[in-house]
This record gives C-alpha cells, structure tokens and sequence, in this order.
C-alpha cells in the first residue's frame, strides 16, 4: 500500500460540517491502490460504542482515489479513525499514524478528531444558489437605453472595441432588456462595475456612492433591481475594493498634502511627493492610475463597510463579486462577510481569485469564486483539443476535491468573461466546441455563468476583443446556438439532479461522460468531443425509462441495452428514472 499518499486533515475540506447534523469526511489514497476503506467513528466520550461504515470512492484523478462518507450525527463530538483494506494487508489509518490495531482502551490519544459542529461555523450558502443561472454583462457594452446620458464621443456600436473606446450601454438599456433575459431563462446577473468611474470598465472607482453618470442614476438603478427582482432575478455588483481611482477625492488630497492629510494612510504609498514614473505607490498590477487601497485601514474600512451596507439595504441587491480578492487581507473579508450577511441573510459573495481559492473558502470568507481553473480545463478538452476526455475529468475530479460540496455547488463556472477571449473565438469559431462546452457547463456542479452575447454567437480575443457591444440584430445571431443554450437552461433550472444531484465521472477514450444523481434519478451527459461518431451505452440497468432531455426524445425500459448513437461534436443528455 503506498503510504505516502493517504492523507487526511481534520476541519478542512477532508472533514467539515455540511449541516448541523450532517458531517462529511473525506480520504485520500493513491490510485487504485486499496480495495476497501471502512470510517470508524463514535462519539469521542462514549468511544466503545464506537461504528463502522464502509466509504465509497467518489472521484478520482490522475495521482490520487478519493473516498467519502456523509455521517447523519446526533452527537457531532466524534472521533474516527480509517481502516483500509489494500490488495494484501490491511492497516488503520489514525491521527497517530498508521497502526496494526486501533488501540480501544487508548482511543483518544490516536483518533482523528472532530470536537463538535457548532452552529456559527457551518458554511451555509444561499439555498437559491443551486437554482441559479448567471448571465454577466459588462454594462458599456449591451445596450444603449438612454442617449441622454451617453458620453459624446461614442464610437460605433458595432465597431472593434479599443482600450478607450466609449459605446454608450448604460443601465436603461439592461432593463429594458430584461425581457430577453428572462426568456433566455436566466435567474441571476452580475454587473460589473457602476460606480462613478472615468473608464469605459469602471474598475477605477472615484465615488463608491455615486452611479456612474454615463450608466444613469440611483433612480434607474433602483427601477431595474425591482423589476429584475419582479421576473425572479437575482442582481450581483462588482465590488473593487483591492484599489481605486487616482481620482478618488482621498487619493487626490494625499496627491497634495502628503502626510498631513488624514487620508495617508488609506493607501500604500512608499515616498512623497507621489510620483508615477518611478511608480512610488502600490497599485493594481503596474497600473499608476489604480492606487492599491490599504484595507487594513479602520477609516477606509468603515467607509468601504457604509458602501456595501447602502447598496445592499437602500438597492436590495443580492451579493458581491469582488475583484482581486485575493490581494486584500482575509481579516478584512471576514468583517465584509459578517456585514453583508447580516444585512442580508442569502446574499451571495463570490470572489475573484483565478488560483486555488481554499483559504478563501472555508465558511469565513467567500460563499465560491469565479472557476477559472474549470474555464482552462474547458479552454484545453473543448477549445483546443489538447486533452482527453479522461484526463479533463481527472483535472475536474482535483479541483472538485479542492473545496467542500457546498462550496462546489455554488462555483460560479464560466467559459469566458471580460478577462478572458471569447470562448468562441478560442475556438476558433468552430461553434459545435462551444455548444459541447456549454453542455458541460450547464450538467456541471456549481452555478453556470453565460458571458453577455455567447449566447447567440459573438466573438472575440482578449480585452478589449472580447468587449464588443451585444448584437441586437437577430438576423446576425447564431439561432441554432441561441435555441441550444436556451434549452440548456431550461433543463438546468428544471432538473434536480442537475440541481442539486450528486456528481461522478465515467468517461471513456471516446466519450466524456459525466453523471447527476439525485434519489432514483439519474442524468447522464455524454460528449462527443470528436470529430467521428461515437456509441454509448448506460452502465446501469436499473431504471424503468429513459429520455434524451436535449432533443425530448423517450424511450421505454426495452432500451436498457440500447447503444446511443453520439454523432461526431455533440451531447447527449440521458436521464434514467
Ligand atoms: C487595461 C487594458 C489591458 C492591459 C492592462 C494593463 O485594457 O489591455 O493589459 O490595462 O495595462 C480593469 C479593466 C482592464 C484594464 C485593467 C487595468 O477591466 O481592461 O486593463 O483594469 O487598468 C489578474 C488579477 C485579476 C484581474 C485580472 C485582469 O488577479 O484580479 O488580472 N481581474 C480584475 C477584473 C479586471 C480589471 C481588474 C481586475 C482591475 O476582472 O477586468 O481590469 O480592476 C493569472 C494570474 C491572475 C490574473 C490572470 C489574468 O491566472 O494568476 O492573477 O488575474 O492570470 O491575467
């Protein structure tokens, strides 16, 4: 047995509370290497009334087999400890190290422990999570609502975006388009950012208390939350508090006064007079007209704090995405997170962090984080076709054991973004690899996110090329991948298993296939990320029916050893009951 690769840490994401009575525990041990793990716990007061539970292996990826048992406890002070079976020995596995026998008499120097779920650590996402559906829209760029308040200097609506360039979408044009959302289907959007700013992006924020005037006014903004709100939308804002404007008033009169202005400290700044070349503050990036705020700052952070508490009680807003969230001190989330849940219960909080974000989320911090590492698993297997259908679900299978299932049913996953290219034009152009990719996505655990305009075909590289104002000439959209996100959505939102199902993976050389599982029902989602046809047969016999939920076609339980055809560059979504 190879020793070296078990592993286990109690309270992380190898044994935390999912509910108040529910406690998941997880192991690791190399691939294929043991044949059977039985969980041996009991509450660590009353040990020799100890249980046993066999585990089961859930995912594994390329180095690694990873097993998990969800304990029902009435009384979570519990100890444990793991006897495995490999191929000749058995060895138990304890806080201690590994032993031959568990010692009984002297269980509490060597179990594992978990002393005690208390109710303020729990990690409790919003329940509506596992129904969402995010669109995100970068708001210079989908429409035009209002000319009124558009810059004077517009380029043309459909002309390649530069760095600089100003196209006039503003929040009128959002809501009155809300229309087309809600009949795509989506159920939650994210903005970014609108506060008063001089760029076309507003990451550079000069007053986190005003709208930007080119985007409107509180009183639109406060119209289009409640409609959204009306049609069961769910409205995220962009929450850049890594840095601001050089702008912003404080920055300016630090600009002058230097140390006598009270506002020094709310920035990082190494030498006075400030100066931008030598760059002699912290910025974002190498960027000198973003000054890196100093979060740790009780000022800035009050004023920060008033910000998100008048967006959130006065708008009604439903969570934050926050930008860079990894470069501003974690005490300063935790005050964020206890602050807007108390205002606000279920409201969301989804970081930016682009790299393994687990320090992030552990109940303290985030509620998930924009997935980026599944957008360049996708970006590999579908786009680029550098990968194989197993080794894209072994670098899934990693990622997932990343995080605690809550975490991994809130994800916000995406193919693209304003950051990235268009997933489309990663693609290039070859659509029936975005539609494969979409149909992951969508089957995927976690919150699936449609970037503004892939929807019906747009494309383009890097910022700014992937920045282009939405074409609302249908004649120019791509229907046949409009209808298949629309349907995929659909289903999304429909389905529990989708919803709110279990996840495993069961891919061949040929066929990426991934299953949901919720009680007796099951979805397959087999993708043919070829370019030949492909047949695939259900592994499982136990069901009384069958349907294709993509193409609505059904069959009858006589098809339990029928062989589906997956033509060349298509899914197929096959849900047994
Ligand atoms: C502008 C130009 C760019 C130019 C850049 C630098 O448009 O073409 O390259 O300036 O001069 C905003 C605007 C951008 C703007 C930028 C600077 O949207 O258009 O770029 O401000 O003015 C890292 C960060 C991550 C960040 C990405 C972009 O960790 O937080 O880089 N994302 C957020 C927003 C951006 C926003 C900003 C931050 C700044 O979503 O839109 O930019 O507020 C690896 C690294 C990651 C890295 C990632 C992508 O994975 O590990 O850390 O993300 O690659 O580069």
């Amino acid at each position: 047995m190879n020793l070296e690769a078990i592993n286990h840490t109690p309270k992380s994401s190898d044994a935390y509370a999912y509910g108040e009575n529910t406690m998941h525990i997880r192991l690791r041990t190399a691939k294929d290497d043991v044949s059977a793990i039985e969980l041996v716990y009991g509450i660590k007061y009353d040990w020799m009334n100890h249980k046993k539970v066999s585990m089961k292996k859930i995912l594994t990826d390329e180095l690694y087999d990873y097993y998990q048992t969800n304990l029902e406890l009435s009384d979570t002070r519990i100890g444990y400890y793991f006897k495995i079976t490999g191929k000749e020995e058995s060895i138990c596995y304890t806080e201690a190290g590994f032993l031959e026998e568990f010692p009984d008499d002297m269980s509490y120097c060597y179990f594992f422990q978990y002393p005690y779920i208390n109710k303020a650590d729990i990690h409790k996402e919003p329940e509506w999570v596992k129904e969402a559906v995010f669109y995100q829209i970068f708001v210079e760029r989908f429409f035009n609502g209002d000319e009124n308040n558009s810059p004077k200097e517009l380029v043309p609506w459909d002309s390649e975006p530069k760095p600089k360039s100003f196209y006039g979408g503003d929040l009128k044009g959002i809501l009155l388009k809300l229309d087309y959302l809600q009949e795509l289907g989506i159920n939650g959007i994210y903005l970014t950012p609108i506060f008063e700013s001089p760029s076309n992006h507003k990451y550079d924020t000069v007053d986190y208390k005003e709208i930007d005037k080119y985007f409107g006014d509180k009183k639109v903004f406060q119209e289009f939350v409640r409609k959204a709100h009306e049609k069961g939308i769910k409205i995220i804002l962009d929450a850049v508090f890594n840095h601001c404007s050089e702008y912003f008033p404080p920055f300016l009169e630090v600009k002058e006064k230097g140390k006598a202005s009270p506002y020094y400290d709310w920035f990082c700044i190494e030498e006075f007079p400030l100066s931008k070349k030598p760059l002699n503050y912290q910025t974002f990036g190498y960027v000198s007209y973003m000054p890196k705020l100093n979060t740790s700052n009780p000022e800035l952070k009050k004023y920060l704090f008033d910000t998100v508490r008048y967006w959130m009680e006065e708008f009604e807003i439903d969570g934050w995405r926050l930008d860079v969230s990894d470069e501003i001190d974690h005490h300063f989330w935790r005050e964020f997170r206890n602050l807007v849940k108390e205002i606000k219960e279920d409201a969301v909080i989804i970081g930016e962090n682009w790299h393994n974000a687990y320090p992030w989320l552990m109940g303290d911090q985030f509620d998930s984080v924009m997935n980026y590492p599944v957008t360049k698993l996708c970006l590999d297997y579908f786009a680029r076709r550098t990968m194989k259908a197993k080794e894209f679900e072994k670098g899934l299978g990693t990622l997932l054991m990343r995080y605690t299932d809550q975490v991994n049913e809130a994800m916000l996953n995406l193919l693209d973004s304003h950051d990235t290219e268009r997933f489309l034009y990663a693609c290039s152009e070859n659509k029936e690899k975005l539609k494969n990719a979409a149909a992951f996505l969508f089957g995927y655990r976690g919150i699936p996110c449609t970037y503004y305009g892939t929807e019906i075909g747009m494309t383009g590289a890097y910022d700014p090329g992937c920045r282009r104002g939405f074409d609302w000439k249908q004649e120019n959209w791509d229907m046949d991948l409009y209808i298949f996100y629309k349907k995929l959505i659909q289903i999304r939102k429909t389905e529990m298993a989708l919803k709110d199902g279990t996840i495993s993976f069961h891919s061949n050389d040929n066929l990426f296939v991934m299953k949901r599982s919720f009680r007796e029902e099951n979805i397959y989602i087999v993708i043919n990320n070829t370019e030949e046809e492909k047949h695939y047969q259900l592994p499982d016999k136990e069901f009384t029916a069958i349907s294709e939920l993509l193409s609505g076609q059904t069959y009858g339980d006589n098809a339990v050893d029928k062989s589906f055809l997956v033509p060349a560059d298509s899914a197929l979504y096959l849900k047994t009951v």
